[in-house]
């Protein structure tokens, strides 16, 4: 038995067939500082009702698998310290050790699919980190990808990584990897890449067809789609380089390494734009529950 528990919320839309959208507790633990990330996971979950779905945002709580926080919980989460950033490589064991840990996009891919969810929107997906050659450090979010059938809506790959690195290795995993709207990748703060997507769709309705079409196929695995940041809300990618670079260089001069790489340059990254880089992270989320939210209604109008 699984220990899992569904909010009451997520347990009617259950039970009536309404769409939904699973939501990571990662990016509000270790993602966002206190109090913005409580203000951004409430945000994001009302931006995902106002497009017509139920939000669910998975979190593992005293060994259970919760699917659909309350507000209360989520204040709680935003502001608990120490809390365990779970993948696929420790879901299992946090669960059957009675422990409490937020989940990363692989994570909440998992609980996504154990809760028959479709669809989950987040911030940006980890990937190869530069320098990958030496370090080994590549995501288990890409793995995840290729083998759980789950479309992850992102703004792409968070910049700080070795983007043609990452497009390499979701292509030789065969995860179908969905610009929406441009033909380029973009590029988690900024709309460019100057890499091109290896695919291209414009419309939500084509994104749940795809996504249907592989199980349809027997294809194992999930698709990301990568939606741009609205143009309102981007920092160039000119203004980003040089503080990516100083926040890479710190985390290396300290021997940052492992699960703390990711958290500890979005922080440094934080600071070097005073806070500039927060404003388009909550900004590209709320544009990524959005269009999550369309999509798990375009799945609900196809044929199971
Ligand atoms: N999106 C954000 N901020 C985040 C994340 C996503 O806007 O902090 C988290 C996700 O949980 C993702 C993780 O799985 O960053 C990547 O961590 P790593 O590089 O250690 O795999
Ligand atoms: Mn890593």
């Amino acid at each position: 038995m699984i220990p899992m528990d569904f909010s009451p919320g997520v347990e009617r839309a259950r039970h009536e067939g309404l769409p939904l959208v699973a939501l990571e507790s990662t990016i509000i633990t270790h993602g966002m500082p206190w109090p913005r990330n409580a203000e951004t996971a409430r945000r994001v979950e009302a931006e995902i009702r106002a497009h017509g779905a139920v939000p669910a945002t998975m979190a593992v709580m005293d060994g259970r698998l919760r699917v659909g926080l309350a507000e209360a919980e989520l204040t709680a989460l935003a502001q608990a310290k120490d809390v365990a950033k779970l993948s696929r490589a420790d879901m299992a064991a946090c669960l059957a050790t009675g422990g409490t840990g937020a989940t990363t996009v692989a994570a909440t891919m998992i609980a996504a699919r154990l809760a028959g969810i479709e669809v989950f929107a987040t911030g940006g997906i980890g990937g190869v980190h530069r320098g990958a050659e030496l370090s080994f450090d590549i995501s288990a979010d890409l793995q995840e990808l290729s083998q759980t059938p789950v479309t992850v809506v992102a703004a792409g790959a968070k910049a700080i990584l070795d983007l043609p690195k990452t497009l390499e290795v979701l292509e030789t995993l065969g995860v179908p990897v969905i610009a929406v709207g441009q033909d380029e990748l973009p590029a988690f703060w900024s709309r460019a890449s100057g890499l091109k997507a290896p695919l291209r769709m414009d419309a939500p309705t084509q994104i749940a067809a795809a996504q249907r079409m592989r199980r349809a196929l027997g294809l194992p695995g999930g698709q990301l789609v990568a939606n741009p940041i609205p143009a309102e809300h981007e920092i160039s990618a000119d203004i980003l380089a040089p503080v990516i670079a100083q926040a890479l260089q710190e985390a290396q001069s300290q021997g940052i390494s492992a699960k703390a790489v990711t958290p500890f340059l979005l922080s440094r990254i934080f600071d070097l734009t005073e806070g500039r880089s927060l404003e388009a992270n909550i900004e590209l989320v709320l544009n990524n529950a959005r269009l999550a939210a369309r999509i798990a209604v375009e799945l609900t109008r196809l044929p199971a």
